[in-house]
């Protein structure tokens, strides 16, 4: 009989359902474990391939640690806010909340037929005011600790879109979603200061259990570089310039200073023959974006202010430049030139005619020799006053505290990471919890009046504005301090602030006077395993750090770190492509699920190759997968009159059981150790093979006795029970147990005893031909193996009434004859 999946599978997801089976106990955190996929983003109704691979698998390792005996949480929820659902409800006129719920209906759904044991009374959606009531709560917190703030900053402008990209959802100078060329407007948008945090969100990296590309990508998304502030003085005014060098051993080899176009000084000193160009040079890159300005092949462009500085060491007068590859938004905006030992600066210095001044010496050359490029290494400092001869790696402390006994400068770090801008003009997201008074400028919503509403009825075709500030009566209200007539914030929140936090709120989803449940949030956080997409490295997993560390500030968590051990399942492509609506490649999984199961493709899944790495679809091996779970399915049928009164002990001593036994008890056991370690380091796949050869030698099970049997069968079904959850329990079922397996511990210990094999399979070869493989006790000598190899008629019908020349032995290998007519 086939194996009847769908029988089978819904059976126990309503056994599970009813019995509550997943249900976490949160009050025993002895053995607590927080297992988190990455929620799901329900900007469609069905759950593709990714989905699937994302939360099968993890489910898979879940579950095996809940048989360990842990007390497994594992929730599940929708990260429901976001632009899709609102560029749908241009396109059809659906209204986001209506399409959103629908797809979560559906969804759902699916969900459950995976089988995966989430914890459904902790299911969260973020579209909803009890949840978003908490976005603005936690808003109204940074708020009041000047760690939420807004200002005038350039920001990137989708023309199409019409809102606000940050600088992650700029790809190539386009955005990221329509393709659109970026520009750069100017907008009053409000920020979270991460950067306040930079350096504690960089050491806590090494604490936690990540794979190192993923930190390495936030380390340089950090970007910590240290150096020195020195000033330099404008010649005819009182204002200095003030510039952020990591390399002070250059700073004798300054020949000009850049400041960013739009850098405070430039109006001021520019001199008046100087003011059209600079002006006309100012127009000319205003709609270039930072990775235009940036790039390393973009000719380097710049105009002269006129104006000259003072280089605090030598008294030297340079002049001063503007040049888009000064960038207003890192460090001071100014920069020293050293044309001999930065590349940018060489490459400007030779466009314009700037004296290029060697003051590191390379290796075995001469100081007159000409400079082809910038030499950025490290080398002996020459023409640097005092410091000449130093070594400049060396002379970098020391010129930075030559700088600080003179007030030139001070040592100085640097940060890459800019602000989090959270602002979208958009409507489908958490109002921003500010009203805008005529007289007293932003006064915070008081938090009794949370949350405010996400007002149903709205215009959403793009308009310039965004949505909210075209609806008079959200938009309109009287202001709280004074009673005015004054405007709510029109904009909403960045959906990456609903997912900095989520996994607390999952502990208790209707908490309703608090974000989330503090106690359980004290101590079940960090979250111990949390499994998703690298492609979340620095912007989610950052964000979230970040928040979790503000949150523990305010004494709500006390975990330094969110997630304490971080997983990235591969991708699965499709001939070689990312799967896409646009390409025609997705494979839906439900034409799977529907001729095999749940299980089988869950398996399949796992099977295909290691999970960090995902792999090519194909179907081609799926059946395989589907003879497999027949077989076993068979397999327990057949023992379905096996006495259910046998008990088996949970060890025996190898001596005392027969061949047969012997065999079939090391394999078992064998099995129990492979499968336990590659299952807990998410190595599905060679897990599934070990029970695929397990299978394949119980068919030996017919010579061994009921224990053994029994011993055997309950040891396959632990091992099978994870990673084909339905088939597990049903399995185990017609072992005679009752209701489920997951509600005991089972143990996966093996017996070390039984690992070590006492015979090995020696290959005989007869004149280098190989004519057999004979079974022999292990670590036997040549005397005693001889007549056992003599005697097999394999290898009697090659050498009988030949002469036997040579005989060579290698013990436990090989057993060589050379024979002659
Ligand atoms: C002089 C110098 C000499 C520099 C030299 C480098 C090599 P990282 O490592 O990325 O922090 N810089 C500083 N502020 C800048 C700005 N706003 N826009 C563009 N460039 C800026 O880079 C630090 C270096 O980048 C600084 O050190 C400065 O150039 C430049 F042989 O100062 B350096
Ligand atoms: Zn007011």
């Amino acid at each position: 009989m086939r194996y009847p999946f769908d029988l089978i599978e819904a059976k126990w997801q309503k056994f599970w359902e009813e019995n509550k089976v997943f249900k976490t106990d949160f009050n025993d955190i002895s053995k607590k474990l927080y297992t988190l996929v990455m929620f799901i983003y329900p900007s469609g109704a069905k759950l593709h391939i990714g989905h699937w691979y994302n939360y099968g698998p993890t489910d898979s390792w879940a579950r095996f640690k809940k048989l360990q005996g842990y007390n497994v949480f594992e929730p599940m929820g929708y990260d429901a806010f976001g632009l899709p659902a609102e560029n749908y409800a241009i396109k059809t006129g659906i209204h986001p909340f209506d399409s959103t719920m629908q797809n979560i209906n559906d969804i759902r759904q699916q969900l459950k037929r995976m089988g995966c044991m989430y914890d459904w009374d902790a299911e969260l959606m973020t579209c909803v005011p009890e949840y978003y009531k908490w976005n603005q709560w936690i808003f109204l917190q940074m708020y009041n600790r000047g760690l939420a703030y807004r200002k005038n900053a350039p920001v990137n402008w989708c023309p199409k879109d019409q809102t606000v990209l940050a600088n992650e959802q700029v790809q190539d100078g386009a955005c990221e979603r329509c393709g659109t060329p970026v520009i750069q407007k100017n907008l009053y948008q409000w920020f979270f200061k991460i950067t306040d945090y930079a350096e504690e969100l960089l050491q806590g990296l090494d604490k936690i259990n990540w794979p190192e590309k993923t930190k390495t990508m936030q380390r340089n998304w950090i970007g910590k570089s240290e150096g020195a502030e020195v000033y330099f003085k404008v010649v005819g005014i009182d204002d200095e310039i003030k510039v952020f060098t990591t390399r002070p051993d250059t700073l004798f080899g300054v020949t000009y200073v850049v400041l960013a176009p739009e850098h405070p000084l430039v109006d001021k000193i520019t001199k008046d023959e100087f003011r059209k160009s600079v002006e006309d040079y100012r127009d000319s890159i205003k709609s270039l974006t930072e990775i235009e300005r940036t790039s390393t092949v973009k000719e380097k462009t710049g105009v002269p202010t006129g104006a000259f500085a003072i280089n605090p060491v030598n008294g030297e007068k340079v002049p001063v430049w503007i040049a888009d590859y000064a960038l207003i938004t890192y460090g001071t905006g100014a920069v020293m030139a050293v044309p001999a030992h930065d590349e940018r600066d060489f490459e400007f210095a030779s466009k314009f005619n700037l004296p290029i001044k060697k003051v590191i010496l390379q290796n075995g050359t001469n100081e007159s020799d000409e400079l082809k490029s910038a030499f950025t290494e490290v080398g002996i400092m020459i023409n640097s006053g005092q410091f000449n001869g130093l070594k400049s790696d060396e002379g970098i402390q020391k010129v930075i505290d030559y700088l600080e006994q003179n007030e030139f400068g001070k040592r100085k770090i640097n940060y890459r990471l800019r602000d989090w801008l959270i602002s979208r003009q958009r409507y489908w997201g958490t109002p921003i919890p500010i009203i805008h008074c005529p007289k007293c400028g932003e006064v915070p919503v008081d938090e009794k009046d949370l949350p405010v509403e996400l007002p149903y009825d709205v215009d959403f075709q793009p308009g310039g504005e965004s949505p909210l500030a075209r609806n008079e009566k959200f938009i309109n209200i009287k202001c709280p301090k004074c009673g005015s007539d004054a405007k709510r914030d029109p904009d909403t929140m960045d959906t990456f602030v609903d997912s900095s936090w989520y996994y607390l709120r999952y502990l208790n989803p209707r908490i309703s006077d608090a974000p989330f449940d503090v106690e359980l949030a004290k101590k079940w956080t960090p979250v111990d395993m949390y499994v998703g997409g690298a492609e979340h490295a620095t912007m989610h997993l950052l964000y979230a750090r970040f928040v979790h560390k503000f949150l523990r500030d305010i004494g709500l968590v006390n975990s330094d770190e969110p997630f304490q051990t971080l997983v990235h399942q591969g991708t699965i492509t499709n001939q070689g492509a990312k799967m896409s609506k646009s390409k025609g490649n997705v494979v839906n999984p439900d034409d799977f699920t529907s001729k095999y199961g749940s299980d089988v493709f869950r398996m399949y899944l796992m099977f295909m190759g290691p999970y960090d790495q995902g792999g090519d679809w194909s179907d081609k091996g799926i059946s395989g997968v589907d003879r497999f779970v027949q077989r076993t399915y068979e397999l327990f049928n057949q023992h379905k009159e096996l006495n259910k009164s046998v008990k088996s002990k949970s060890k025996y001593e190898i001596t005392s059981l027969s061949d047969s036994e012997k065999k079939i008890y090391r394999k078992v056991n064998q099995t129990l150790k492979k499968f336990n370690e590659e299952i807990e380091n998410f190595r599905f796949n060679t897990a599934i093979a070990s029970l695929m050869e397990l299978l394949n030698e119980l068919k030996n099970l017919e010579h061994c006795n009921d224990e053994i049997k029994v011993y055997a069968l309950e040891r396959f079904a632990f091992m099978l029970a994870p990673v084909a959850p339905h088939l597990g329990e049903e399995c185990w079922q017609t072992l005679g147990k009752e209701n489920s397996i997951y509600q005991k511990p089972v143990t996966f210990d093996f017996d070390k005893n039984a690992l070590i094999e006492d015979t090995v399979n020696l290959a005989v070869q007869v004149n280098g031909k190989l004519r057999a493989t004979i079974e022999v006790p292990l670590n036997s000598e040549q005397e005693a193996v001889k007549p056992i190899i003599f005697a097999d008629g394999r290898v009697m019908k090659f050498v009988d009434g030949k002469k036997i020349v040579k005989e060579i032995f290698v013990k436990n290998k090989i057993y060589n004859i050379v024979v002659k007519e």
